[in-house]
């Protein structure tokens, strides 16, 4: 049966890269702090249990996202913790090498909880980056992590990921049973992986556990992302938070002049981190 290698909690961008490589994917223990999830799982519990479920306007889309399934997003604003998580160094240090060589900067696609309740049946496969499907790019659009904020087991909906599959020549196989593995991950601990590796959520078997966890996926910074972060994290908002975090927001101008590329993502024929200056700076 194929596996993912876990990494301790000290393993650095080089020992993640080296295994993502071979493999597609990998888990780090540990990655969150105990005081961490706590103080995030404390600030979703009240907005979990307000949840009325998702109704993203199309049918297609709910089914993906699964019925059963609580999802947030807008985490900057609605959970603040995440922010320590998004400007984390080795999740930026990965997606950057990882999607560097397509892209001299990175964007947040999505920063979501993602709560597989009782009865939640499996997602199909897929490949993150499929959902640019005309892009066509020599390296991965994308890097994702699945961070359990509960300790997860198989049978609540771990996450399915068939090891290798980036290497996959035809972009229609379908993994067999034989060549997948569902992600079992104490709470802190992450599964990171590439846009082009298959997976999917699992189905939630169990009569009462939900499988909560906190996907933080990054992007090359030429992509309009799967969250649309300007209305989530509006203007204001993200004058409280850090540089990176308003980066990796799309509050930031995209220079590709070094590349041969062009310029993207202008706030009034200049660039938006000047939204943020202050009357001294
Ligand atoms: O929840 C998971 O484990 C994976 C979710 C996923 O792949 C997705 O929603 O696109």
């Amino acid at each position: 049966m194929p596996s993912l290698t876990h990494l301790p909690a000290d393993c650095t961008v080089d020992d993640m890269l080296e295994v993502s490589d071979r493999d597609g994917g990998l888990i780090v223990e540990g990655w969150l702090h105990a005081d961490l999830v706590d103080r995030l799982n404390a600030e979703l519990d009240p907005l979990l249990a307000a949840h009325m479920g998702t109704d993203s306007g199309s049918a297609a889309s709910d089914e993906f996202l699964g019925h059963r399934t609580r999802r947030l997003q807008g985490l900057a604003v609605k959970a603040p913790t995440f922010v320590e998580i998004l400007t984390d160094d080795r999740l930026f240090g990965y997606a950057m090498a990882i999607v560097g060589p397509i892209s001299p900067t990175v964007i947040l696609n999505n920063g979501e909880v993602i709560d597989i309740g009782p009865g939640e049946s499996a997602q199909p496969w897929h490949r993150d980056d499929d959902a640019w499907i005309h892009a066509n790019a020599p390296a991965p659009l994308m890097v994702n992590t699945i961070a359990a904020l509960v300790d997860i087991t198989a049978d609540m909906g771990g996450t399915q990921v068939a090891p290798g599959s980036h290497r996959w020549d035809d972009p229609e196989r379908v993994p067999t049973e034989a060549e997948t593995v569902a992600c079992e991950l104490s709470a802190g601990a992450a599964l990171f992986f590439r846009g082009d590796v298959l997976h999917a959520g699992g189905a939630n078997t169990t009569a009462d556990r939900c499988r909560r966890a906190l996907s933080t996926g990054i992007c090359a910074g030429w992509l309009r992302p799967v969250e649309n972060s300007y209305t989530n994290v509006p203007v204001a908002a993200a004058a409280t938070l850090p540089d990176r975090a308003r980066e990796l927001l799309g509050y930031a101008f995209y220079d590709a002049s070094s590349i041969g590329g062009g310029y993207l993502g202008y706030h009034d024929m200049g660039d938006p981190k000047k939204l943020f200056d202050t009357a001294e700076g």
